[in-house]
């Protein structure tokens, strides 16, 4: 797994991290840790990704021009592909642009494109992460 790079910023209230997630890769890992009774707050910052070199690129919603649902070896199938997905331990879910999750299940987060083949994949997301108690 792949770490990427990730930065603690001061918030009011609970403690934040800005994570650069690549296109070109599969799960990486940001270092965050969860723990249950915790809520954990994904938010879009900034950046652009796409999926195949010469379609348009887009933010961590997935594409809306020639959007497929991801296939079944895909890290979230029957889920437009190319979006930005999560993963704690074994459990995957859609994060898009925004996601508001309690934590039940104590791990590290992972970031990664709803993608197989990232050979051909571009650019990054930037993503604030928030978690509360
Ligand atoms: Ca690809």
């Amino acid at each position: 797994m792949t770490q990427v790079h990730t930065r603690q910023v001061e918030v009011v209230g609970g403690y934040a991290f800005d994570v650069d997630v690549r296109a070109d890769s599969g799960w990486q890992g940001t270092g965050i840790f969860v723990s249950p009774g915790e809520v954990l707050h994904i938010s879009y910052l900034s950046g652009l990704w796409v999926g195949r070199i010469g379609d348009p690129f887009h933010g961590p919603e997935g594409p809306t021009y020639d959007a497929y649902p991801g296939g079944k070896n895909y890290p979230l199938p029957g889920v437009v592909e190319d979006c930005l997905v999560g993963r704690i331990n074994q459990s995957v879910f859609y994060v898009g642009r925004q996601l508001r999750m309690p934590i039940r299940e104590a791990g590290v987060l992972e970031l990664t494109i709803n993608d197989i083949g990232h050979y051909d994949n571009r650019g990054q997301i930037t993503m604030r992460v928030v978690v509360t108690r």
